[in-house]
Formats: structure tokens, sequence, C-alpha cells
């Protein structure tokens, strides 16, 4: 077994360093400020690959594996935490489309969609049906040769901004087995977007709710047949959650980084805050407690990427270990800051805030616990 990156991997890194260094790292701040969108700078994103990582060669992606993908988003979190999240989510929608939309669907829009030059949101989360999420009650009617949508999807990353929705709603029975997945497109006559939500962080990509009203779409927008839209659902958020837990690791890292140059520079009581052992030691767990959840995000990937039957469980842990620690780390590195920790001229707020998110979306971590113990005591 070897840990190490293998040249391709450290390529990888080098070039999603740049760009994080470059393009997302010197803007975050203000993004987060004014609640700007960087529309722009995910399609320079795209023009490097990031917006396509684990979609398959043959659909135009960059055909990578989950871990390869997961050392790139790491590095690109270090940079902006909530524009990488808002990529991951595209990554995810795009990859669904192209893993089981229609041949003429596809013609449509993959090829746009691998580039970034069109974005897309996932709608799974409803008003009334979050964690409970096989509840849902968007429905969508066959009338010929469209389908007809009616119903909200709330909390919607990207919404107002994005071209694509992909879309899960009910043509059959209650529960999973009814829910069946569709393409969407944005502007669809009938499609009604919310207003931008106030949010606590994750301000450089808005979160809406949308509302279908008679939402009329052709009938190849069905993503595989119908009943499949909760298993691709599902199997879309084996992989978000590496990616989320991975935004966490990404954004710990910088922050504790960013504690490390601080303690040898800051000076207290006639010496620099890295001389007092109580904070030497908690740096030193900080450093690992990340390399820990580090690990186990990089193993859920690899199994993610074999096809083992535990995958599902281990993204459940490493997402729910990883955005905790993620947490925590931030935390502790904005305490290490003092005063100065909690003022927005310093980025620790900022990571406080962009991380907390992760600990609730693509499954709270008490629904991470579920899926966990559900597996160890089915057995
Ligand atoms: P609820 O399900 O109502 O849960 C409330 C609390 O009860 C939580 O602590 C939960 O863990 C706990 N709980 C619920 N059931 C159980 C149980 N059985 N056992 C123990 N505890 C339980 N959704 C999308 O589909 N697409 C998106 O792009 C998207 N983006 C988001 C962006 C943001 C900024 C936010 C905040 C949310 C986003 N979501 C999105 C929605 C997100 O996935 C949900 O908020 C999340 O799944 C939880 O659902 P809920 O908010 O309805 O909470
Ligand atoms: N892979 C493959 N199949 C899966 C699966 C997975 N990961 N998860 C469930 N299934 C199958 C499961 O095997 C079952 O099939 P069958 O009946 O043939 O055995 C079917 O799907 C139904 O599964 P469950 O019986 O487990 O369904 P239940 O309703 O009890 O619970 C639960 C499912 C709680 C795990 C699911 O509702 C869930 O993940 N809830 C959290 C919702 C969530 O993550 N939302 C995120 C929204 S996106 C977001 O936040 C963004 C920011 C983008």
């Amino acid at each position: 077994m070897n840990f190490n990156l293998t040249e391709d991997q450290q390529a990888f890194v080098d070039v999603a360093k740049q760009f994080a260094e470059q393009e997302l790292a010197p803007n975050a701040a203000q993004w987060d400020r004014d609640h700007h969108f960087p529309k722009d700078v995910i399609q320079k994103a795209g023009e490097l690959g990031f917006c396509s990582l684990y979609t398959p060669e043959d659909d135009g992606g960059m055909g990578l594996s989950r871990l390869d993908s997961s050392i790139i988003f790491e590095q690109l979190s270090m940079g902006c935490t909530a524009t990488t999240a808002m990529l991951t989510i595209h990554n995810m929608a795009t990859w669904m489309i192209a893993s089981w939309g229609s041949a003429d669907a596809k013609a449509e829009w993959v090829e746009h969609l691998v580039t970034g030059q069109k974005l897309a949101s996932y709608c799974l989360t409803e008003p009334g049906s979050g964690s409970d999420a096989a509840a849902l009650r968007t429905t969508a009617k066959k009338d010929g040769a469209e389908y007809v949508l009616n119903g909200s999807k709330m909390f919607i990353s990207g919404a107002g901004s994005t071209e694509v929705l992909v879309v899960m709603a009910r043509t059959g029975e209650a529960g999973p087995k009814g829910i069946s997945a569709f393409i969407v497109p944005a502007d669809a006559k009938g499609v009604i977007y919310g207003k931008a939500e106030e949010k606590m962080g994750w301000n450089a990509q808005p979160t809406r709710l949308i509302t279908f009203e008679d939402v009329r779409i052709p009938s190849h927008y069905l993503l595989g047949e119908e009943g499949q839209g909760f298993l691709f659902a599902m199997k879309g958020l084996d992989g978000g959650r590496i990616n989320i837990a991975t935004c966490s690791i990404g954004t710990a890292q910088q922050a504790l980084n960013t504690a490390r140059n601080y303690m040898l520079e800051r000076q207290q009581f006639g010496k620099p805050l890295a001389a007092f052992q109580a904070l030497q030691f908690k740096l030193a767990d900080m450093a690992t407690e990340l390399v820990a959840a580090r690990q186990l995000v990089r193993m859920a990937a690899f199994k993610l990427d074999q096809g083992d039957s535990e995958a599902t469980a281990y993204c459940a842990m490493a997402k729910r270990f990883a955005t905790d620690v993620g947490f925590q780390v931030c935390d502790q590195a904005l305490q290490l800051h003092g005063g100065y920790g909690y003022i927005k001229e310093y980025p620790l707020e900022r990571h406080f805030r962009d991380v907390r998110v992760h600990q609730i979306l693509e499954g709270t971590n008490e629904i991470m616990r579920l899926i966990i113990s559900r597996r160890l005591l089915d057995e």
C-alpha cells in the first residue's frame, strides 16, 4: 500500500493550487462580502477540466477517479470554500446527466456542462422533506410526449444562476420506488425562483426556493427509467458527500496554515504564541485530526472507485467525520487568533461560517450516522 501521491496526482495538485491561489483566494473575501457568484471564474475552472472531473472521457469529461477528484477539490477549496462547493455540486449533477441521460438529452446538454459554459443545480430537498428525502411530493405526470412538473424544491444551491436543474419528482407510488429524476431547463416556463436566502456562509453562491407550476419538459429528459430517480439521487450523493467532506478538509488546512503562521508572529508575555506549550499541543491535535479525516475521505473515495459494497457507508463516515473535524479545526484556528479571529479583515470567521453548513447539507451528520448504523446492524 502506497499513500504517496502519484506523479499525475501531484501534477493535478500543482494546477489546482495555482488556480486556487491566483483566481480564488484573492477574491474570496470580496465575493463573500458582496454575495457575488463568480460564474466567470467557474467557467475558467471549466477550461481546466474542473467542471467535469469524474464525468467519463467518452462524454467529454476528464474521466478521473473520485480519489483524484478529491485531491483536486481539496486544493481548490483552500482558495474559496463556497465557490468550490458549488463546483462540486455541478460536477455531481453533470455526472448524473452523463451517466443516465438519454442519447438525445446528452447531445443537447453534456458538452455545455463539461466545459462549465452551462451550470447545473441538484434539486432533491423540499420544504416538507429534507432528511426524509423519499417523502418528496413534487410530481411529474406524463402527458403524451411530455412530463408536467408541479411542486417546490427548497435550499437549491446555484438556483437562479444555473442553466440546468436535475430534479427528483414523483411519477408513481409513495416512497423511494415512485421517484424519477429529470433534466429541467432552468428557464422553462413555469419555473419560479424565490429570493436569495440570507445565509450564515456560502455567500459566494445563491440558495433559492424553486417552484414548478405546470412545467412541461420533453419525455426524453427523464434520466434512466421511471422509478430509478431515488437510486440515482443517492448514487450522486455518495460522491457528493466525499466532495463536501473534501471542501471541509481544504478549508481547515487553510485555516490551520494561517493559525500556524500567526502563532509564530504574534507576541504576548514577551514571546511568540508558538512558545506556549498549550498552544503547540492544540496545533498538534488540529494537524493530527485533519490527517485522519483526509485519509478517511480518500479511503471512501477509493472504495467508491472500486465499486466496493461498503462504499456508501464509508462515504457517510467520511462526510460525518471530516465535516466535524473541519469545523472544529476552523473554530480552533479562529480561537488561536484571539479577537482578530472574530474580525472580518482576517479569513478565519469566513472559514468558520462556510464549513458549518457542511455538517447539515448533502445529508445531515445525524443522517450519516443513520446510514452507518443501519449498515452495521443489518448484517
Ligand atoms: P430536517 O430533515 O428537518 O432535520 C432537522 C434536524 O433533525 C436535523 O438536525 C436532522 O439531522 C435531524 N433529523 C431528521 N431526521 C432524523 C432522524 N431520523 N434521526 C436523527 N436526526 C434526524 N438540497 C438540495 O436538494 N440541493 C441543494 O443544492 C441544496 N443546497 C443547500 C444549501 C444550503 C446552504 C443549505 C442550508 C441546504 C441545502 N440543501 C440542498 C438542503 C439540505 O440538504 C437539507 O437542509 C438537509 O438535507 C436537511 O434537511 P432539513 O433542512 O429539511 O432538516
Ligand atoms: N446507493 C445505492 N442505493 C441506495 C443508496 C445508495 N447510496 N441509498 C439508498 N439506496 C437504495 C436502497 O438500497 C433502497 O433500495 P431497495 O429498496 O431496492 O433496497 C432504496 O434506495 C431506498 O433506501 P432506504 O430504504 O434506505 O430509504 P429511506 O427512505 O429509509 O432512507 C436516506 C434514505 C435517509 C438514507 C435518504 O433519504 C437520505 O440520504 N436522506 C438525506 C437527504 C440528503 O442527503 N439530502 C441532500 C440534498 S442535496 C444537498 O444538500 C446539496 C447541497 C446538493
